[in-house]
């Protein structure tokens, strides 16, 4: 809980439960969550002073950041780079409103369940359906293309080149998606409305794979270069542009009763989940990574929450045969949890004697690799074991 705030905990259902409510629980339950966390209930990670979503009134007009103003121009860039001996060409430059991108959604939309993850904060931040028009459909609207290798993009930010957070991702990665992958989309609706403007609103990029800094809120600019080099902000502040979300268990506070309640959110990144396991111990003190008691450690299974009513769950109107990850036919999750969304998990401790217990979880990959490895840094996205203490009176 350290990365966190109280409110920022609150607002993401992992509060200490066990301090607010009363202790004299029985069954307990966990943090009431909602599957698909309300727009407004993300926790926000934006950059930028005065941050875009607080503008109103006509300074939103000017920015180009209501549905009726916002446009995304799609260009060559204009890069001085030595190493690009042979510029990038496309047909035509494109500009493109809020109607022609609906426009082209409609023959070309795309939904699905994601987790917004950062690379350096310890929760996740909120999940959604997200619903939008593949990048590389966006792109085929410039016609032919000749010397391009990468694309850069970035949003409104107060019109100062140096506020700008900026992102990228190679063509190859854009325009083709390998079967069972998620396309880059360019995002208009969250949970079955338009994406609010704190979300990044009217226009967001998705990047289904990544933490949260390549989807690039408040998209405005797309440039096709033959730079081959990442440009990313985040790469600036010592981040791997290139991670991939993370595999990991996040943990709630421990829910007091008996049984007490082990429980938490697991993510499913790029290496999938085979499952959860705790380990439960007298508390003591920090544990060193090098410490003998990890080899000893008895890892025990958590239970996944189930799938879902999903006819209860999705906005009304979605069906999930129509969400990317699930059966066309039989309208059921291809695989569980659903590759880069989050699910609950949880565990009763039955019968504990009065004492003082610590109690960790982690994340099994489809690998076998258990959390946190493989890795080489920190850098690489936030997926270190957690530890929640807790009391038997
Ligand atoms: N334009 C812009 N896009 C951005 C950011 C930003 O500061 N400016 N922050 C990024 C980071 S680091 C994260 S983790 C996610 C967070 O998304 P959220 O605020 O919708 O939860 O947005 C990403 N997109
Ligand atoms: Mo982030």
């Amino acid at each position: 809980m350290s990365e966190l705030t109280r409110r920022q905990a609150v607002k993401l259902g992992i509060g200490s439960l066990a301090a607010i409510s009363a202790p004299r629980v029985e069954a307990a339950k966990p943090a009431a969550r909602p599957f698909l966390t309300p727009a407004d209930d993300f926790e926000d990670v934006s950059r930028g002073n005065p941050k875009p979503h607080t503008l109103t009134g006509e300074a939103l007009v000017r920015a180009k950041l209501t549905p009726e103003t916002w446009r995304l121009e799609i260009r060559t860039d204009e890069t001085t780079n030595a190493i690009v001996t042979q510029k990038a060409q496309i047909e035509r430059a494109v500009t493109l409103d809020y109607a022609q991108l609906l426009a082209l959604g409609k023959k070309h939309r795309v939904m699905f369940l994601k987790a917004m993850q950062c690379l350096n904060i310890a929760q996740p931040l909120g999940q959604g359906l997200w619903e939008g028009v593949p990048l590389r459909d966006v792109l085929r609207l410039c016609g032919a293309m000749s010397n391009v290798r990468r694309v850069y993009f970035w949003g409104f930010h107060n019109d100062d080149p140096k506020q700008r957070f900026q992102s990228s991702l190679s063509y190859t990665e854009v325009m083709e998606t390998p079967p069972g992958e998620l396309p880059v989309f360019v995002a208009y609706r969250l949970n079955g409305a338009p994406l609010t403007l704190e979300r990044g609103g009217p226009v967001r990029m998705v990047v289904p794979w990544a933490h949260g800094f390549k989807s690039i809120k408040w998209l405005q600019q797309i440039r096709l270069t033959n730079d081959y080099q990442t440009n990313d902000t985040y790469a600036e502040k010592n981040n791997d542009p290139d991670s991939h979300l993370k595999t990991a268990a996040y943990l709630d506070d421990v829910t007091p009763g008996d049984p007490a309640l082990v429980s938490g959110l697991v993510i499913s990144g790029w290496s999938g989940l085979s499952h959860v396991e705790y380990w439960l111990r007298p508390a003591g003190p920090e544990l060193a990574d090098d410490d003998p008691a990890w080899a000893q450690a008895e890892w025990k299974r958590c239970a996944l929450a189930a799938p879902p009513d999903w006819s209860a769950v999705l906005p009304s109107g979605v069906r999930s045969q129509d969400v990317l990850g699930f059966d066309k036919a039989s309208g059921k999750p291809l695989s569980w949890p659903l590759r880069y969304s989050m699910v609950g998990f949880s565990a009763e401790l039955r019968g504990l004697k009065p004492g003082k217990y610590e109690v960790r979880a982690r994340a099994v990959d489809l690998n076998g690799f258990a959390q946190p490895e493989p890795r080489s840094i920190q850098k690489s996205g936030k997926n270190g074991i957690q530890v929640r203490r807790f009391e038997v009176a």
